[in-house]
């Protein structure tokens, strides 16, 4: 796929300010911080169209963003910031399950795992549910280049077994800093979207 248009959509944070339309969405999700935002920048070659920060909990919103006019990435608040409050938490966590839940237009779930750490305990939620909702399951270890290049595959390894995944073929690398791996995503999102 070449991303020759990008922009954003639509910013929500309930379903009556969603876009009205049939687009087919891909939206993001993992903890905050893990680069949903940066992933989206990488993927569409912008950078700094969907907003990132050093600090957790940068996206606050459901920001929506058309690619080439014929679908949608969908950046999600992230999960399992400590640093917020439980109510402000809270809020977050109804946004992005109401998104997940109730959108018609969702058609696959990635989750981001940051390729340095171990799945938490929400990553695992998370993960079960997407397979449980009938999404394939896709996993992006986010932030390749923070570890050396002859130990990515080990490492998506370990992920794919420690989130209790079954089809090898199923978790990328990626590296927004490096630019790295952004192919394979790429095509692998032309083929599900012709599905
Ligand atoms: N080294 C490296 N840093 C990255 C990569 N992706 C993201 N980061 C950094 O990680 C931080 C968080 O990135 P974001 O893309 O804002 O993360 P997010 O998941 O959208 O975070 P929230 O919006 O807070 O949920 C930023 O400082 C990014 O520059 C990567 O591939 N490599
Ligand atoms: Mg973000």
């Amino acid at each position: 796929m070449k991303v020759k248009r990008s922009e954003l959509a639509a910013i929500a944070v309930k379903k009556e300010q969603y876009p009205q339309d049939q687009k087919a969405e891909i939206a993001f999700v993992g903890r905050s911080n893990v680069g949903k935002s940066s992933l989206i920048n990488g993927l569409l070659g912008r950078k700094n169209l969907a907003r990132t920060s050093g600090s957790p909990g940068k996206t606050r919103t459901i920001n929506f963003y058309d690619v080439n006019d014929t679908f949608r990435f969908v950046d999600l608040p992230g999960y399992g910031y400590a640093a917020v409050s439980t109510m402000e938490r809270n809020r977050w966590a109804v946004i992005i399950n109401e998104y997940l839940h109730e959108r018609a237009n969702l058609r696959e779930v990635f989750l981001l795992l940051d390729i340095r750490h171990s799945p938490t305990k929400q990553d695992k939620e998370m993960f079960e549910w997407i397979l449980q909702a009938g999404f394939k399951g896709y996993i992006i270890a986010t932030k390749a280049d923070k570890i050396a290049k002859t130990k990515v595959q080990e490492e998506c390894g370990r992920l794919f077994k420690e989130i209790n995944a079954k089809q090898r073929e199923i978790i990328f690398p990626f590296s927004s800093v490096k630019k790295l791996y952004t192919e394979s995503i790429l095509n692998e999102l032309d083929r599900l979207l012709e599905e």
